[in-house]
């Protein structure tokens, strides 16, 4: 008799802003479909390609499902099963002897987003401060444009997506949203069946520029200037809201001698655009009734991303875009239960830890001293595929003193470099739960499935480790639902969790935070409780206090360099993750770049061709897709691709570990590149 399908509700693990509800249907133990849950309130059913390929990624031959150890050459990919006894037990006498002969500090931590859970994304973290390893900052994605964002608005969510489904005028600066913020279209989708216009900022044609009504193809790292130019036209043309401004905003008057300096047609040359498409851009955002932008990362990505962020920020105040339904501002949403103390436990960390960013792992394993790193321990991150400066990650992980340790579903590049592997559980096996920063919503999800194989939760690891060190703080022994209920007491004085429905919350579906669809209407959460053209916080840390246009290229190497090069996402791909997925990676294809035409024919390279783009950091081999979907001087290489299954290692090879204006981020899209046909005798 056949049995009915078992749908189980669950919640997408990736680093997404989207966080969706899914739905899995679990045969035996085994999880043969999902779906989107058409109950959850913003993600409405609807699921991307990759999600729906979560059974193979949870099921794929290729998981590993036993302990590891290392028998060849590190990089060589060869392992023996050893057993989870065998395993912890070295992994805990080579910390202590670590810990003994050099100080705990010469352990690193190396963590991100590989599951956005909050438990287990963040259930090392007590372990490490106990440790007292060194810590990890936390920079290689969001900081830089949290920090630009900040200094103008302030801290805590902006304007919900959903409010732009009644905007007349959206402008999509530097996001890529049909590929990696897909849920919110549909209501970009609605406002323009209403009449509004559709305008992307981005360097090349993306997916989400081919549909919009307006391209602004901009050279990366301008947005700056082109800000101060709208600005320029918004004062000119007296398109400002004058008694916003004198209200509820500081450094007017020394913001419009800055906005004077960039006139459009300066910025059309800095920008590499043409001039009447600024004046068109600034009077479309100045004469809409509710002005709209979603700003992306991408602009953040820069040498100057804080300051490219702050400026695109200041926008919406000149026209007062917050008092119109509709009009408003995007980065960042969630985020609450933000106090994670009691899982993280930062009391526990010994004063003056150490701190390591994240982005320099290159130079921390191989340049760092006193103490050197001695064990590194990796877990829901692939350093060697995302990672700036691949050679020197790589330089690093090589060392014969370097004893690594991966936790991990599958044997990534960063895997095979490991002493030991400890299999990791995918989301689907273990409980959590799930804050997002695309939308309001949180949900617990429960495991839908046994742990596959003797794979084993991050969180229990943690514990197991702690225990063998003779950690008893009570945080080493707490389940995830002691954990959660824990998590939602310790917050339960944030205005953004009050109202709670806790039974809908524990019977597992999406429950909305208490944060206003238009937090701006309330006011501003900066220093001065107004929007800060001027920046007295951002003087006091010897940055420049008001908005400029002024561009930091990429230093190295000068004009041996003559072209760009960005590293987006790619549509198929979430980071370096679905790699694993076969079905997945033969939709991806081979890895391209891509080159304008002119550009391609200058260096005899037909579509096509296999080529190598190259600087002072690395080289890899890509193909040449040409096209006049990037500028002349832009190469575009989507990624990221596991750098082991390209002929010459993947983007980041290309990539810097110097650290943006702000927050002390990467500037993923800031490279300068040469490129030229591959040479038969060339193996990279
Ligand atoms: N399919 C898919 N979805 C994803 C991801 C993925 O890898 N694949 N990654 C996830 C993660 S971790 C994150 S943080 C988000 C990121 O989501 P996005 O913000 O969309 O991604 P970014 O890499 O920041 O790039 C966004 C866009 O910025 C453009 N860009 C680059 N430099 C500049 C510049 O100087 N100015 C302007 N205006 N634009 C520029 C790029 O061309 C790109 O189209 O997406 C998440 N979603
Ligand atoms: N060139 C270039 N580089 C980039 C970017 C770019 O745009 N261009 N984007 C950057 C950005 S925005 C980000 S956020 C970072 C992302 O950096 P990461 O967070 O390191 O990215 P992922 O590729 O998602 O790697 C996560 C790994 O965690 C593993 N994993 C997933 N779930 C679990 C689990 O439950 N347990 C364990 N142990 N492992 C798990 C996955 O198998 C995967 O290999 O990359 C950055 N790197
Ligand atoms: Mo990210």
């Amino acid at each position: 008799m056949e049995r009915p399908p078992m749908w189980k509700r669950a919640v997408c693990t990736k680093d997404c802003p989207d966080t969706c509800g899914l739905l899995v249907n679990v045969e035996d133990g085994v999880v043969i479909g999902v779906k989107g849950d058409p109950d959850h309130p913003y993600t409405n059913g609807f699921i991307c390609r990759k999600a729906k390929s979560f059974p193979a990624h949870v099921h794929g031959d290729a998981r590993i499902t036993t302990p590891l150890k290392r028998t060849g050459p590190k990089g060589s990919g060869q392992f023996a099963p050893v057993s989870w006894d065998e395993a912890l037990s070295e992994v805990a006498d080579r910390m202590q002897s670590v810990a003994a002969e050099n100080g705990p500090e010469a352990i690193l931590p190396y963590s991100y987003a590989g599951h956005m859970g909050i438990i287990h994304r963040n259930a090392g973290h007590a372990f490490f401060n106990k440790l007292g390893a060194s810590a990890l900052d936390y920079t290689i994605c969001g900081p830089a444009a949290t920090a630009g964002f900040q200094a103008s608005l302030g801290k805590g969510p902006s304007t919900e997506i959903q409010q732009a489904a009644q905007s007349d005028f959206i402008v999509i600066w530097g996001s890529n949203t049909l590929t990696t913020n897909v849920h919110a279209w549909p209501h970009f989708k609605q406002a323009r069946k209403n009449g509004a216009t559709l305008v992307v900022i981005d360097p090349y044609r993306n997916r989400t520029a081919k549909a919009a009504d307006m391209h602004v193809m901009l050279r990366p790292g301008t947005d700056a200037a082109l800000a101060l130019a709208m600005m320029h036209v918004l004062i000119h043309e007296d398109m400002v809201d004058v008694d916003f401004i004198a209200a509820r905003t500081v450094g007017f008057e020394e913001l419009k001698d800055k906005v004077a300096e960039y006139p459009p047609s300066r910025a059309a040359d800095i920008c590499g655009i043409e001039e009447d498409l600024i004046i068109e851009l600034a009077r479309g955002y100045g004469k809409a009734n509710a002005p709209y932008i979603r700003t992306g990362w991408g602009p953040a990505r820069q040498l100057r991303g804080g300051m490219a962020m702050r400026t695109i920020a200041l926008l919406p105040a000149l026209v007062n875009a917050f008092a119109k339904p509709g009009g408003g501002i995007t980065r960042s949403l969630g985020g609450a239960p933000s106090n994670l103390d009691c899982l993280k436990r930062p009391d526990l960390r010994p004063a003056g830890t150490r701190v390591v960013n994240m982005v320099e792992l290159g130079n921390a394993l191989t340049s760092l001293d006193n103490p050197r790193i001695h064990l590194l321990y990796v877990y829901q991150s692939n350093p060697v595929a995302v990672a700036p400066q691949s050679k020197k990650v790589l330089e690093g992980l090589a060392r014969d003193d370097l004893f690594t340790v991966v936790q991990e579903l599958y044997l990534t590049d960063t895997a095979r470099y490991a002493d030991i592997i400890l299999p990791g559980a995918s989301f689907l096996e273990m409980a959590d739960i799930y804050r997002c920063y695309g939308h309001n919503y949180i949900q617990i999800a429960e495991p839908a499935i046994p742990p596959v194989g003797e794979c084993r939760s991050t969180l229990s690891v943690f514990q197991d480790l702690a225990a063998r060190l003779g950690f008893n703080d009570e945080v080493f022994s707490m389940t995830e639902a002691d954990l959660i209920e824990r998590i939602l007491d310790d917050n339960r004085d944030s205005p953004f969790m009050r109202g709670i429905d806790l039974p809908a919350l524990k019977a597992g579906r999406a429950v909305r935070l208490n944060i206003p669809a238009n937090p701006y209407a309330h006011g501003f959460n900066t220093p001065s409780g107004k929007v800060e053209f001027y920046s007295q916080a951002m003087a006091d840390q010897g940055l420049p206090p008001l908005p400029d246009g002024e561009i930091w290229r990429d230093p190295e190497g000068g004009d041996a360099y003559p072209l760009e090069c960005i590293t987006p996402p790619h549509h198929l791909l979430l980071n370096s993750a679905f790699n694993e997925v076969d079905a997945i990676r033969e939709s991806v294809g081979v890895a391209a770049v891509m080159i304008h035409p002119r550009t391609a024919e200058a260096r005899g390279i037909a579509d096509g061709a296999q080529v190598r783009v190259f600087n002072d950091r690395g080289s890899c081999v890509l193909q040449a897709h040409v096209t006049e979907d990037t500028r002349e001087e832009l190469l575009v290489a989507e990624g990221l691709h596991w750098p082991g299954l390209l002929p010459g290692g993947g983007a980041n090879q290309l990539t810097s570990q110097r650290i943006t204006d702000m927050g002390n981020t990467c500037a993923f899209h800031c490279n300068r590149v040469e490129v030229e046909p591959l040479k038969q005798s060339q193996d990279n």
